[in-house]
Parts: C-alpha cells; structure tokens; sequence
C-alpha cells in the first residue's frame, strides 16, 4: 500500500477480508483501517487523538496475529471461537502476544462500533445530505457516542468542526473530481456494511456486544 490515502485501497481491502463463505480475514481487516488511518493523518493534528487510538488497536490486533497462537486470529471469526474457549475475551493475560489485559474480541469491538459511525457517515456525503462537519456528528451520535463518555465526546465534537467542506473533503480520497469521488463512495458503503453486518451477528449470537 503506497503512502498515500486512497479510498479505493480501503474498499479493496475490506472486499478482500470477505472469504466466500462469509468470513472475515483479519490481515485484509487491518489493512482496510490502516488505509482509513491515513486518510486520518491527512485530515491534520486536530485528529491525532483518534488515529492514535486506532493505531493502538491495530498493533494489538497485528501482534495477537504475528503471536504463537496467531493461526487462531486467520479470521473474526476464528478469534472469537479460539477466546471464548481459552477463556480470553475479557481480557486476562494473554499469552498470544505477551499483552496483558487485552483481548482480540474486544479491542476488535471497539473498530466494528467505528465502522458503523463510518457506514453512516459516508452514506450521507455520498448523498450529499449534508456537510461534511454535520454529518460526521450526526453519524457519530447514532452510533459510537453512545458507547464513550463524556470528555471524549466533546474533544470529537470539537475536532468535526475542523472537518472540511465537501468538495476539498472529496479531493482528499484521491478518487477522482468530487463527482467521481461521489461514486466511489456510494460503491464503499455497501462493502462496509457488510462487514459491518457479519461482524454484528457474530458478536451478537456469542453475546460479545458489550465486551468491557
Ligand atoms: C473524520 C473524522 C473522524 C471522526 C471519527 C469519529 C470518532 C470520534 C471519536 C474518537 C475518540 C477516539 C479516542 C479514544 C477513544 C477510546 O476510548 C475508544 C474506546 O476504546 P477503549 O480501549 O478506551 O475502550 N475508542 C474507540 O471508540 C475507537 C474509535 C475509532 C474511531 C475511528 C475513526 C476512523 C476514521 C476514519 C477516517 C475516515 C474519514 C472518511 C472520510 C471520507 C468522507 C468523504
């Protein structure tokens, strides 16, 4: 993946998590969000916050992956059967990755909750219901804002009103003039929904929702 954000990259990368019995690969997973950690970078310091946090999760996730027990991580899928077994999805240590007190279901959880803010977010640019600051908060409380408290709450709120409008927000996914970038767009939403969709009723039948 070159340095430089492309949303096309981030689309790819979550088509290909998706095996053709519907699993969801982790590597491919990573990839998707390291893309989207770009696109944060880009956006300026305002955001370093957030994609500090989500670099965090990233390397706990690449480290359970790259650990002795990392064949159990291959897939979502594979993690939660391997941690509900071993006891793991609470946390406790871990001896995958030499971490304590993390486990991959719950650091995991915490990007799924993201993908929703981001599902919704980019639903509405792409049908240009509003601007790119308004949006961003709408989308945030449907989704993420329930789930933090309230100090980060207002740092995000104040790190959307740096957000740029539309059409220079559009420039930024290296898709093309706005019109095309639009495009692109509306083709990612349906990509992250679907994950988004599997990684819910995975979480949900093994009763993971609400991992602390
Ligand atoms: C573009 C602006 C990004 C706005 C993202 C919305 C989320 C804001 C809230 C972020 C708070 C981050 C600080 C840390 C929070 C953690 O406490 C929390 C819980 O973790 P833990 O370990 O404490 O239990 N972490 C999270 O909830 C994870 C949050 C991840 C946010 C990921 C945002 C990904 C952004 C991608 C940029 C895509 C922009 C697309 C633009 C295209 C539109 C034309």
């Amino acid at each position: 993946m070159s340095e430089e954000f492309s949303l096309q990259e981030v689309i790819d990368s979550f088509k290909l998590s998706l095996s053709d019995s519907k699993e969801i690969f982790m590597d491919q997973y990573v990839e998707g969000w390291r893309g989207l950690v770009k696109l944060l970078n880009s956006l300026g310091s305002v955001f370093g916050f957030i994609s500090k946090d989500v670099v965090n999760k990233l390397s706990i996730l690449v480290s359970l992956r790259g650990g002795p027990e990392g064949a159990h991580y291959l897939s979502l899928q594979s993690m939660v059967q391997y941690e509900l077994q071993s006891g793991l999805v609470e946390g406790g240590d871990h001896p995958a990755s030499g971490t304590r007190g993390v486990s991959g279901c719950r650091t995991l959880l915490r990007l799924h909750r993201a993908l929703r803010w981001l599902q919704l977010f980019l639903g509405g640019v792409s049908r240009d219901e509003g601007t790119p600051p308004t949006l961003c908060s709408l989308a945030y409380s449907q989704s993420l804002s329930q789930h933090h408290p309230w100090v980060i709450r207002s740092a995000a709120g104040l790190a959307f009103r740096m957000l740029p409008p539309r059409d220079p927000f559009l420039r930024m996914l290296n898709a093309g003039e706005p019109p095309q970038a639009v495009e692109v767009l509306g083709g990612a939403v349906p990509v992250l929904g679907e994950v988004y969709t599997i990684t819910e009723e995975l979480y949900s039948k093994h009763d993971l929702l609400n991992l602390p």
